[in-house]
């Protein structure tokens, strides 16, 4: 039996939970002080989802923990074997995991007046699981009011790009609620990668904070389903599009990631070799390292630069770059049309590892 050290307000949690359940490994989830103890203990730092494998192993990071149990239970694999359909899935999941949180905490944060209760009795089921209802909410307090600001500066969010954020985070909904109407999940009726990437914000925060999840039920209830089916598959999941296909209902999705998040990825790889230069001493890399400008529609910002992203654009990256040159020139056009192959092309001159839940130089 894994345990999963994890909780439903916990927007990562979301996506190791379906994925869980996906492939019926057998689990039980729980989150306690004790857990949050242990996983300082073997982390270093207080964060979840956490996975303890059955032979005592800590395993902390979405992307860690699923690539762990691929190896363990391959069938059916979440990653596709087309060579198209495997980029759009893990572009996908990097889109999911570091873009659309920032939608996922503005509409959380931002819409206190409609959300704080809920969130606050969560947290406070988080933190205190054996206390009365009534007194949960107010152990929560200081820890909403962390939350509540810190990511704003983080990732640049402001009266300029807020806005633009909520215009883009609409027609990304409808959109997203277009392909469902053809199609169960993003390349067929089989959950992959991309999926499980897309599933962390959009089921917690968005379709579980009362604000968002009326808005999405409203513009986009295909979605909203769409995270009750990730959520609690139903077993019967079928199969990825055959010959390697692309709905053209992702096209709007996959060049709205080329526009939007695309060049911050490719900004990030190029301060992390500026930082590694700078910082020949460093045996492993902070979360943040400095700042950059970004444009959000038609709006502005500057945000902090995580080396982290990095690490997550280096699996579409690889993939695509160790293609042959035959599917190279059948996926090329595509992704000149939608915008995305110039940032494809990016070298990677100081590649990054994750080890021992410390962001590293891989080591050569
Ligand atoms: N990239 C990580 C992100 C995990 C993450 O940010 N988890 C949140 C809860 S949803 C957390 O525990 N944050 C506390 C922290 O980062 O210190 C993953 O995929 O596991």
């Amino acid at each position: 039996m894994y345990q999963h050290l994890a909780h439903g307000i916990s927007l990562y949690s979301g996506k190791t939970r379906a994925y869980l359940r996906y492939k019926k490994i057998p689990f039980e989830e729980r989150l306690s002080s004790e857990d949050y103890g242990q996983i300082q203990a073997h982390i270093g730092r207080k964060i979840i989802p956490v996975i303890i494998t059955p032979e005592g192993e800590y395993i902390q990071d979405t992307t860690v923990i699923i690539d762990h149990l691929e190896e363990k239970f391959p069938a059916p694999s979440i990653y596709p074997d087309g060579p198209m359909q495997k980029l759009v899935a893990l572009l996908m999941e990097v889109y999911g995991d570091e873009w659309l949180l920032l939608p996922a905490m503005h509409y959380r944060w931002h819409f206190k007046r409609q959300n704080l209760w809920f969130v606050l009795n969560q947290f406070g089921d988080v933190m205190k699981p054996h206390w009365p209802a009534f007194a949960k909410p107010l152990v929560a307090i200081p820890a909403a009011l962390y939350f509540g600001r810190m990511y704003k500066p983080l990732m640049g969010l402001d009266e300029n790009t807020e806005p633009e954020l909520e215009k883009i985070t609409e027609a990304f909904l409808k959109d997203f609620d277009r392909h469902l109407e053809d199609h169960d999940f993003l390349l067929g009726s089989r959950p992959s990668i991309g999926d499980f990437g897309l599933v962390a914000p959009l089921y917690a925060h968005m379709a579980q904070d009362p604000y968002p999840r009326q808005w999405m039920q409203d513009i986009a209830p295909r979605v909203f389903d769409w995270t009750r089916r990730m959520q609690n598959p139903s077993g019967n999941e079928g199969s990825f599009l055959p010959n390697d296909e692309i709905p053209e209902t992702l096209y709007p999705l996959l060049a709205r990631m080329f526009r939007d998040q695309l060049p911050l990825l490719v900004d990030t790889v190029r301060a992390v070799a500026d930082w590694t230069a700078e910082h020949p001493d460093a045996d492993h890399f902070p979360r943040t390292i400095g700042r950059h400008d970004f444009t959000l529609g038609d709006a502005h910002g500057n945000r902090a630069i995580l080396p982290y992203q990095q690490w997550m654009f280096q699996r579409p990256l690889r993939h695509y770059q160790g293609l042959s040159e035959v599917e190279k020139q059948q996926i090329d056009p595509l992704l000149k049309k939608l915008g995305g192959y110039d940032g494809l092309q990016t070298e990677i001159s100081v590649p990054l590892d994750y080890i021992n839940h410390k962001l590293v130089v891989a080591p050569s």
